[in-house]
C-alpha cells in the first residue's frame, strides 16, 4: 500500500517529479502517482484529499507550475502533510509556480520546496515517515552517506 501520493497538475509536470518518485523507490518507499489538477479535475482533487489519510497515505507531495494552486488546495482537504514543488515554467521560470505555493494562510501549510526541488521533497517525505520506521531511518542514514561519500575534496578540470 502506497505510504506517499504523489500528484501533479498535468502530464508534463512528470519529468519534474519523477525525481520524488525515483528517490523514494531507491529508500524502499512504496508511492502512487496521480494526475490531479486543482483547474481541470477540481472533482478529482476533492476526491484525493478527502480519502487520502483513510487509504493508509502518509504524505502527499504535490507538484504543479504557473498558477499553482494544487499543493495549497491539497492542504486545505487533508491533515497530511503536503510538500509543495515549484514547478519551472517557461513564461517566468517558476517564480510564479514558488510564490503560488509558499504563501499560504494561517492554519494550513505547505512545506515548499524549491523551484523544481522534487528530490529534496522525496527526501523530505522519507525523513517525515523515517520518524516511526527505523529501518527506512537506516537507509535515508545510509543514503545520505553515500551522497556525501561521493563529493570529492578537491575540484578537477574533469
Ligand atoms: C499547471 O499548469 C500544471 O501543473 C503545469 O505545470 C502547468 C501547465 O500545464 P500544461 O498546459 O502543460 O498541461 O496546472
Amino acid at each position: 500500500m502506497a505510504e506517499v501520493g504523489i500528484i501533479m497538475g498535468s502530464q508534463s509536470d512528470w519529468p519534474t517529479m519523477k525525481a520524488a518518485a525515483e528517490v523514494l523507490g531507491e529508500l524502499g518507499v512504496a508511492v502512487e502517482t496521480k494526475i490531479v489538477s486543482a483547474h481541470r479535475t477540481p472533482d478529482r482533487l476533492w476526491d484525493y484529499g478527502k480519502g487520502a489519510a483513510g487509504r493508509g497515505l502518509k504524505v502527499i507531495i504535490a507538484g504543479a507550475g504557473g498558477a499553482a494552486h494544487l499543493p495549497g488546495m491539497m492542504a486545505s482537504k487533508t491533515r497530511l502533510p503536503v510538500i509543495g514543488v515549484p514547478v519551472q515554467t517557461k513564461a517566468l521560470g517558476g517564480v510564479d509556480s514558488l510564490y503560488s505555493i509558499v504563501q499560504m494562510p494561517r492554519g494550513y501549510p505547505v512545506a515548499t520546496m524549491a523551484i523544481g526541488g522534487a528530490l529534496n521533497a522525496g527526501l523530505m517525505a522519507a525523513a517525515i515517515l523515517a520518524l516511526s520506521d527505523d529501518a527506512l531511518a537506516a537507509r535515508l542514514e545510509a543514503w545520505r552517506e553515500a551522497l556525501s561519500a561521493s563529493i570529492p575534496d578537491e575540484p578537477s578540470d574533469e
